[in-house]
């Protein structure tokens, strides 16, 4: 009999690029704090969470603030995102995603989300998604950021899966770090230098082919 797996996606890079909202308003609080926010900068906030974002961006403006000024801006920041976030729509998921589920769907392979933002609920119901998914971790439920594995290994719970037989398809490092650390198979998307942990990389998600699918899963 053949081995029963599972799929757990990151979101934010793999089933849609978030990262050019999230850069646009981090930019913009830089901007209002008086220093640039480069797309550079912005790629050291990928797939981290929203509070250690700001750790990271106040630290490059060289910016000390209060407590209750971080959280004002942490507000700030999101309610800009969120403005971007909501006029999202299905066209904006990712190159082979599509085709990736389908084939999911049709071999009855489950999946969740595992996500670092408090936002993927709305991100996948904006995108026509959210009702795809068995189940969904993201960053209201973890306590512990990636390179942890707790967001994948909450997923596999949910899915009823054993940690060494689900998939994990990520684009950051830290994500790919956690996979491992879960003891799951991973797939990163990106530079394969970069990402050089992961079990296998595929350069963007449009590679995802119908026969790469069947590879894994064989
Ligand atoms: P939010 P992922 C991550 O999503 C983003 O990559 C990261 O840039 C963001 O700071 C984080 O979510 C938190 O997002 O502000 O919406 O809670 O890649 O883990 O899906
Ligand atoms: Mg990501």
């Amino acid at each position: 009999m053949k081995k029963e797996i599972a799929f757990i996606f990151d979101l934010d890079g793999v089933i849609v690029d978030t990262a050019k909202y999230h850069f646009l308003a981090w930019r913009n609080l830089a901007t209002s704090l008086g220093f640039e926010f480069t797309e550079e900068h912005n790629e050291l906030l990928k797939g981290v969470s929203r509070v250690r974002s700001l750790e990271i961006l106040l630290n490059i403006g060289k910016v000390t603030i209060s407590e209750e000024k971080k959280q004002e801006l942490l507000v700030l920041k999101n309610t800009e995102y969120l403005g971007y976030v909501n006029k999202m729509t299905a066209e904006e998921i990712l190159p082979g995603i599509n085709n990736l589920l389908n084939n999911l769907d049709s071999n009855n392979i489950k999946y969740a989300l595992g996500s670092a933002s408090k936002n993927a609920p709305l991100i996948l119901e904006k995108v026509g998604l959210l009702n795809r998914f068995a189940a969904i971790v993201d960053g209201n439920d973890v306590s512990k950021a990636k390179p942890d594995p707790e967001v994948f290994l909450i997923g596999a719970q949910k899915l009823n899966m054993k940690p060494e037989n689900c998939i994990v398809v990520e684009d950051a490092i830290a994500g790919v770090e956690a996979a491992n650390a879960a003891n799951m198979v991973s797939i990163g998307i990106g530079d394969a230098q970069l990402l050089s942990e992961a079990t296998y990389v595929l350069k963007d998600t449009s590679e995802f082919t119908t026969e790469f699918f069947m590879k894994i899963i064989n």
